[in-house]
């Protein structure tokens, strides 16, 4: 998989990793696993992210610097990769800067339907995560090179893209690949478990607490819907960034089939999150509302206001029931 990436690496000198805007931790673990490597191997890194790294992840920072685009850094790469997405535009100022500029850009993704343009393109659209790839990168090339950071950088990526492997995604071989990075890392599955998932603030539960009496059932109780307004986050202090995994509560209902979490952005419009546990593939809708994404986890703007956008995603939806 890695063969042409392992063998045009070594025209490189200088690189620069972006991960995507609104970062995540597969961005995150295999940005830093793949900057690791390639600092390791003698190439010289710059790792950036527009975005603030959620406080959740801020953990794994120690392990590589996560910096802010800079147009001098920028001037001084021979070549970009972009880590877990497959359009420029998902990186933030990189895609303006870049229109003007010839410097090669290689992808390590596993989003479908990738743009053209990228020199190397790793776009496995059945890896279950950036993460599981970055680690193939180290298996191809050297396995001994992966240490404990990164071995806890690549975990982490792979449990937080999979529901803690409980997507349809996951494989054995996802499942080996955690099993071996446990054993290399010498850490314990709940080390990091708590570490992402056991830091809720008082604020973030008030504020879930609301998001839950929105959720409705709609298209026989198929698709289900739940919603945050900004009013919601003023009575509980919070932010739109306080709802990460709120849309797991209206998808486990019994006979769900796809939930969407409608965050109200007022004039700016609704921003949804649409998750599904069945055949009914989300990304389809997200694209007709000119977003993307998975077949299991998209994302899209609507103008707004709300209740427009939960009538035209429906009928988007139900021609999938
Ligand atoms: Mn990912």
């Amino acid at each position: 998989m890695f063969e042409t990436f392992l063998s045009k690496i070594n025209n490189h000198k200088k690189i620069g990793v972006i991960s995507h805007i609104r970062p995540d931790g597969d961005c995150i673990g295999s940005q830093i696993a793949l900057c690791r490597w390639l600092s390791r191997n003698g190439y010289s890194v710059y790792a950036f992210n527009d975005d603030d790294i959620p406080e959740n992840l801020q953990w794994m920072l120690p392990y590589f610097q996560i910096e802010k685009p800079d147009e001098e850094k920028f001037e001084q790469c021979d070549l970009f990769i972009l880590v877990d997405g497959n359009a420029t535009h998902r990186f933030g100022t990189f895609e303006n800067w870049h229109a003007n500029s010839d410097v090669p850009v290689w992808i390590i993704d596993h989003h479908p339907n990738p743009d053209d343009g990228f020199e190397v393109a790793i776009s496995e659209v059945n890896a279950s995560s950036t993460c599981e790839l970055v680690y193939r990168l180290y298996k191809e090339h050297d396995i001994s090179q992966i240490d404990a950071e990164t071995a806890k950088a690549l975990y982490t990526g792979i449990i937080t893209d999979t529901g803690s492997l409980q997507f349809d995604s996951v494989t054995p071989e996802t499942v080996e690949i955690t099993a071996d990075l446990l054993r290399i890392g010498n850490f314990k599955p709940n080390e990091i478990a708590e570490a992402i998932y056991s830091n809720k603030t008082l604020s973030q539960v008030k504020l879930l607490s609301l998001a839950l009496k929105t959720i409705e059932l709609h298209k026989n109780n198929q698709i289900a819907v739940m919603y945050v307004t900004q009013e919601m986050l003023n009575d509980t202090g919070t932010t739109y960034s306080d709802c990460e995994g709120f849309v797991n509560y209206p998808l486990s209902i019994e006979n769900v089939k796809a939930a969407i979490l409608m965050k109200d952005h007022g004039e700016e419009g609704v921003r949804m999150s649409l998750r599904s546990r069945s055949n009914v593939d989300v990304n389809l809708w997200a694209r007709e509302l000119g977003g993307g994404g998975h077949k299991k986890a998209a994302g899209a703007w609507h103008k707004g206001p709300l209740e427009t956008a939960i009538d035209e995603v429906m009928n988007i939806g139900s021609k999938q029931l």
